[in-house]
């Protein structure tokens, strides 16, 4: 028996995806197709991909061409299919040519003719709505998130509000967009969606004032600095049919969330330990040493380090304590430790206090290491007692990272899902809730 194999996204299976099908169909006898997985497709590039791998799964499934379909999720996995399948022929269109000729030494490997006048690109493009999105504050990351929002489809950054005139026109000059400094509300009425990117304590009124405006909302970090104003903008969502999401960048990277994935599979057995820890230096004056601001090491990296804990470990911890170093009133190093009934965590956090940024996974078989800076990492290794077990990682982490937080945002806002298993509203309530613990100083020890 001739065995071939394929492999593609099959986004909006259109024509050409059917010719390629029923031409590799005829190459042999039994054709086995890979179906590439959501994060695979994130880690090289393709974010834009409109089904998700069990839509793109069943529409393969339907053509009646795939005697198997198989997913294809890793870098190198097609070597490892040919020879586990003893595949005969390798096929792909030719719009491949020469990229695949590596798997002559496995296989036989033929191009074929690819279909033209029609791409999933294409009909992307002709369904494509787009949405206006303006962003509230002219600072560092609002600067970064610009140029992000050029590779995603479906939204356009559009308008700036900043209280300071100069510097929203200034921010509006160097991005193109149109600035605004005085009516919240205009800005607003000239907008479908914003990125909150202001000062700490302003998060909270300018988000409720966009959803009460009928506005999609991707709040940067710290999201809310109490559980009760997380779960009142929240719930208030929900019931307007509005897409609130907050900008917990690591959450939607392609290798965090394939990290989580492989823990949660059991690769290192039960998780015992998770230690986590961010620290950026910096010098006065700035907003993070400022007490009026929020400023502080936990407001400023407990977003991130207790999100990676609570989407490891569950948010229902069983106890925690805070240690700080405190200067002029701002924690400038803090340490959290979140207890579980059956597990420990810890996350050290620095602005006056250098840490090494790494992240260790403890569990009963094995632990999982990310090498510093671990939230924005594009490699981790998950290492076992026997070395020669170890396996490593390795994913793309492109431009600033943004990317896939707003991907992630606008198409919850295209097919209308008001939560994202990325980040889980509930966990995102949970990070509100400690942080305004170490706020109201509960637990808390200074050093
Ligand atoms: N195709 C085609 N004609 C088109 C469009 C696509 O023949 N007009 C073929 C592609 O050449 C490919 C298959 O259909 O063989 C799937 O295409 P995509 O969904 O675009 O997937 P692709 O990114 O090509 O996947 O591991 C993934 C593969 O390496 C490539």
């Amino acid at each position: 028996m001739k065995k071939v194999i394929t492999y593609g996204t099959y986004d909006l299976l259109h024509e050409g995806h059917l010719n390629l099908l029923h031409r590799a169909k005829e190459l042999g006898d039994y054709l086995i197709v890979g179906v590439t997985s959501d994060s695979f497709d994130r880690g090289r590039g393709k974010l834009n991909v409109r089904n998700n791998v069990l839509e793109r799964v069943e529409a393969v499934k339907a053509t009646g061409y795939a005697d198997e379909v198989i997913i294809e999720d890793y870098l190198g996995q097609k070597i490892d299919d040919i020879q586990r399948y003893n595949v005969d022929i390798f096929a792909i269109g030719s719009d491949w040519v020469g990229k695949f000729d590596y798997l002559n030494e496995y296989c036989k490997v033929i191009y074929l003719p690819r279909t033209e006048g029609i791409s999933s690109t294409m009909l992307r493009e002709q369904t494509e709505e787009v949405y206006r999105i303006g962003i509230v504050g002219s600072g560092r990351i609002a600067r970064r998130f610009v140029p992000e929002t050029k590779v995603v489809n479906s939204v356009k950054a559009t308008a700036v509000f900043d209280p300071n005139k100069e510097s929203a026109d200034a921010f509006a000059a160097q991005f193109g967009v149109k600035a605004y400094f005085d009516k919240y509300e205009e800005f607003l009425e000239n907008v479908d969606a914003v990125y909150v990117a202001s000062p700490h304590l302003t998060h909270y009124d300018y988000t409720k004032q966009s959803l009460y405006a009928g506005k999609h909302v991707l709040c940067e970090i710290p999201f809310m600095l109490s559980a009760a104003q997380a779960y009142e903008l929240y719930d208030y969502a929900e019931i307007n049919n509005l897409v609130l999401l907050e900008a917990s960048k690591t959450a939607f990277c392609p290798s965090f969330n394939h990290l989580v994935t492989l823990v949660k599979s059991g690769v290192i057995g039960d998780v015992v330990d998770v230690k986590t820890s961010l620290s950026k230096m910096v010098s006065a004056p700035t907003r993070e040493l400022d007490v009026v601001q929020a400023g502080g090491a936990m407001n400023e990296h407990a977003p991130l380090a207790l999100m990676a804990i609570i989407k490891l470990l569950g948010k229902e911890y069983s106890d925690f304590d805070f240690h700080s170093k405190v200067e002029n009133g701002v924690d400038v190093y803090t340490k959290v430790v979140l207890n579980y009934p059956h597990a420990t965590s810890s996350a050290t956090l620095g602005i006056g206090v250098k840490t090494e940024g790494n992240m260790v996974i403890s569990g009963t078989k094995g632990y999982v290491y990310v090498p510093a800076p671990w939230w924005l990492t594009s490699f981790f290794e998950v290492r076992y007692e026997d070395q020669a077990k170890n396996k490593k990682f390795f994913y793309s982490y492109d431009g600033d990272g943004l990317r896939y937080e707003i991907q992630e945002f606008m198409s919850m806002i295209v097919n209308h899902r008001k939560s994202s298993y990325k980040l889980r509203r509930r966990d995102s309530v949970t990070v509100a809730e400690i942080i305004e613990k170490f706020n109201l100083r509960e637990n808390y020890k200074e050093i």
